[in-house]
């Protein structure tokens, strides 16, 4: 399944993140940035040590106690198609004040960095909706809004990518995006 929106800049998918030939794919990372579970571990995996090492050095230099939530670094992407990893740092859901905005930082400041760095394509995945917990429906708004208004300022980057595990979450994204 996929879905073309925004004249062809917005593509929804069912998919791999870690298989997409874009300039960069984004990881739901955590402050750590040392990897962890659900898309996390498996960028690390399919990318290898050249991540990880990458990583590491990030923290040591720039972010000692760790990458902020909604914030985002760039790293290679080692042995993956994409040339580059973008690890931003979603929010764990708990409902209290101020998790919208920092979601909503994490694509815009990725956004940020990719055209920054000349960067055309990047995909995404459903950020915090898993092991962090955030509701899905209201991610895919917040989500949306974030990557429209960002495409609206800057017309450098030529294509977004929204890469879902199931084809019933891309569903429940298009049913709640504004795009
Ligand atoms: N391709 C596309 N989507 C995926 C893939 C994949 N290969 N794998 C998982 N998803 P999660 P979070 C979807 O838990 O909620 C890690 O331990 C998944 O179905 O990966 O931001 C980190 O180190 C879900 O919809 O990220 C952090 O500690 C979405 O990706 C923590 O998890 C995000 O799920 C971050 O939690």
């Amino acid at each position: 399944m996929e879905q073309e929106l925004l004249d062809g800049r917005v593509l929804v998918k069912v998919g791999d993140l870690t298989k997409e030939d874009v300039d960069a794919i984004v990881n739901a990372a955590n402050s750590g940035l040392m990897g962890g579970g659900g898309v996390d571990g498996a960028i690390h995996r399919a990318g290898g040590r050249a991540i990880l090492d990458e990583c590491k050095r990030i923290r040591e230099t720039d972010w000692p106690e760790g990458l902020p939530t909604g914030r985002a670094v760039i790293t290679t992407g080692g042995d993956l198609k994409a040339r580059h990893v973008i690890h931003t740092v979603g929010p764990v859901w708990s409902g209290r004040p101020g998790k919208d905005e920092q979601l909503a930082s994490c694509y815009t400041e990725s956004l940020r960095l990719a055209a920054d760095q000349g960067l055309r394509t990047i995909a995404f995945p459903a950020i915090s909706t898993g092991i962090y917990h955030f509701p899905k429906d209201r991610a895919a708004r917040v989500a949306s809004a974030a990557v429209k208004a960002f495409l609206e300022e800057n017309d450098s980057i030529e294509q977004v990518r929204f890469v879902f595990f199931s084809e019933g979450d891309a569903r429940t994204f298009l049913e709640n995006s504004g795009f």
